[in-house]
């Protein structure tokens, strides 16, 4: 708390001045330090006026350890004990001048900045200036030329968030009702998140759901990404008990976002499993969770789906199997790769498909809304195209063959894993299973859009065959990836700028799965919380190159793109990270119990681009870092010598 002045001075010392002929009375010096310097200095001042030194302005001014006073042209400044500095000030109308040009200059570069994109250029053979965001790393014209222009007028532009990643429990200033999800009881394991960091609280959310809906305001997004936590509904993970403080807090969040004109746009299931289903009979693992997660949709459609209308059953199923199920770096932390995984996946897919139909039976009728998934992929870069394909389908292919396709795996997949099953001598049976026909007419088909995470690229190359090795997701693709050297990083290692993957990406779903309609529902670049904390112009660099490419992909390539989530919100709980990598458009100080958010550059940059549906100003052809650091170098020093003298 800041100390109100009287706290901060000491005994006051009135000085009188009319020995001195000064009109206006100097009445009071706060300082007791300088209190006994007083005399001196007035003593010097006085010396100074009958030495008939013009007295055309005076005035005071002190701080906690210095005293100011400008008598005529002069200044004297006492610091602490002794008389400092005796020096001629400079003309009022000139500091004024030099303070309105450093303001002037501060403006132009401000305004212009945010306009301008801060681009970076190269200048060709015929001399003319090409506009990069990465001009050092991405600068081949044909791919990386920066392009102006606007997105369809009904693109929706949003940001996205998840239930754990900033909900908390809503236990801290009371009792939520909330169920345990495997994330909990994930996170309370030491030994499994950096600094064994946890949601308890994350962005605290759940109480400060109207700040989110202020920032989602300030943002001009059409469509707000979040999902619902499924324990929190259903604390059991069954509908033996509604938790109707949950329900109740997802209904002011959506008719909150609805009566702000933003469109909620809802994930069932972002990673937040109900423990008690774990513990039942092993969550994903087993196939009676379809029924359950039907449940927990219906439930959804009943209580939301009047004012929601559009749904994405399950986030990165890919993400799911191979951190929570292979390598178990994610909850539920199990790591049985090649086994589980590919079960985990079935089950993920046909729990999909069933709770597609009962919208499709039950609700779409009524509700008329739209329901997907969203699958993550990185773009695979390879000198051979089977190489590439190989990866594709291993990793985004894996669920969108079956949804998208034909009801079943890819022929690629089907074919590695049942031969190596057989060379690791699992007989005739594959350790991929298998859809009856039945199962894979119920599958096919079942997205009314095609959710697209994507955040990066990896270049990749065949692997020399090795069956001895322990059977893995890995060791069927049998392929090698890795990041050139000089692509921009980011906090997190498997997050590197590389934005024409974007555009390759999207027109590889376009070509792959029949030209659906193409939601991209997150990218987005992390800092570490020791970067780029505000100031964030690495994102921005990021998120424009990005939305780039998605603008050269709908207008070049006439890719269906609907709309784009950025990630995120705001920092949130990273998972396995924890909060050592910031996503957000807005900074969260998660030392502050109080979580207050910050406005990140990122944010104004966003709601720009937003507004402007695109890229429509002429670009600067300078850095604009550089630009920066000079001028506010310059201002510092203009202010410095004007006020400080
Ligand atoms: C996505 N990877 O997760 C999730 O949907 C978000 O919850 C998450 O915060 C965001 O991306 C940023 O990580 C991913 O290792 C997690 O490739 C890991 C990877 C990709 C996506």
């Amino acid at each position: 708390m800041m100390k109100s002045e009287s706290e901060t001075v000491g005994s006051a010392v009135s000085v009188d001045t009319s020995a001195m002929s000064i009109k206006t009375r100097i009445t009071e010096v706060y300082l007791p330090m300088v209190k006994m310097r007083c005399s001196d200095l007035f003593e010097k001042m006085k010396e100074y006026y009958h030495k008939g030194l013009e007295r055309s302005k005076h005035a005071y001014s002190c701080t906690s350890t210095k005293i100011r006073l400008w008598w005529g042209d002069f200044q004297l400044t006492t610091t602490g004990r002794r008389l400092r500095r005796l020096t001629k000030s400079p003309n009022m109308l000139l500091r004024i001048g030099l303070i309105t040009l450093a303001l002037v200059i501060f403006y132009l570069w401000a305004s212009g900045s945010t306009n301008d994109h801060q681009m970076g250029y190269i200048v060709n053979a015929e001399n003319q200036q090409l506009s990069y965001v990465y001009p050092r790393v991405f600068n081949n014209p044909e791919r990386d030329l920066f392009m102006i222009g606007t997105f369809p007028e009904d693109f929706l532009w949003g940001v996205a968030t998840s239930s754990y990643q900033i909900e908390g429990s809503g236990d801290v200033h009371g009792f939520s009702g909330k169920g345990d999800s495997i994330w909990d009881t994930f996170t309370h394991r030491p030994g499994n998140v950096y600094n064994n960091e946890n949601g308890d609280i994350a962005c605290d959310s759940y109480n400060k759901w109207h700040e989110d809906i202020e920032m989602l305001e300030y943002l001009g997004v059409q469509v707000y990404r979040f999902s619902i936590s499924w324990p929190r509904i259903m604390p059991d993970g069954t509908l033996s008990v509604v938790n109707e403080a949950g329900i109740a807090y997802y209904n002011r969040l959506i008719n909150a976002l609805l009566e702000a004109g933003i469109t909620p746009v809802v994930t069932l299931y972002h990673w937040d499993l109900p423990q008690a289903l774990h513990d039942k009979y092993g969550g994903w693992m087993d196939e009676q969770i379809i029924r359950d997660f039907n449940s927990y949709a219906r439930l959804c459609f009943e209580r939301f789906g009047d004012r929601v209308k559009t749904w994405i059953t399950i986030n990165e199923p890919w993400v799911i199997t191979q951190l929570g199920y292979g390598s178990g770096a994610h909850a539920p932390g199990i790591a049985d790769d090649g086994f589980t995984t590919y079960i985990v996946a079935h089950n993920l897919i046909k729990a999909h498909a069933k709770v597609w139909h009962t919208y499709d039976d039950e609700f779409r009728h009524n509700q008329q809304g739209r329901i997907g998934i969203t699958l993550n992929s990185d773009w695979v870069e390879a000198a051979d195209p089977f190489v590439a394909n190989r990866m594709l389908q291993f990793s985004i292919g894996w669920f969108a063959h079956p949804i998208y396709v034909n009801g079943d795996y890819p022929e690629v997949m089907k074919t590695v894993i049942l031969e190596k099953s057989r060379i690791q001598g699992m007989n005739d049976s594959s350790r991929l299973p298998e859809f009856t026909s039945v199962e894979s007419e119920f599958i096919r088909g079942t997205s009314d859009f095609f959710g697209l995470n994507h955040y990066t690229t990896v270049y990749a190359t065949e692997m020399p065959d090795d069956a001895d090795a322990t059977p893995g997701w890995e060791q069927d693709v049998n392929l090698d990836k890795w990041y050139r050297h000089n692509w921009p990083g980011s906090a997190s290692p498997w997050l590197k700028a590389v934005p024409w993957g974007m555009r390759r990406m999207l027109e590889w779903i376009k070509m792959e799965y029949n030209d659906p309609k193409i939601f991209i529902t997150e990218n987005g670049y992390s800092t570490s919380d020791a970067n780029e904390l505000i100031n964030d112009q690495n994102r921005m660099n990021y998120i424009m190159a990005y939305v780039d490419e998605v603008l050269k992909a709908i207008e070049l390539d006439q890719v269906n793109v609907i709309g784009y989530c950025a990630w995120s919100l705001m920092d949130n709980f990273e998972w396995a990270a924890g909060y050592s990598e910031r996503f957000g458009l807005y900074y969260v100080d998660f030392n502050d119990e109080d979580r207050p958010r910050y406005k990140k550059e990122s944010a104004i940059f966003y709601s720009q681009l937003v507004h402007n549906n695109g890229f429509v100003n002429s670009l600067s052809v300078v850095t604009s870092s550089s630009i920066f650091v000079l001028l506010t170098a310059q201002l510092a020093v203009i202010m410095s010598t004007c006020l400080c003298r």
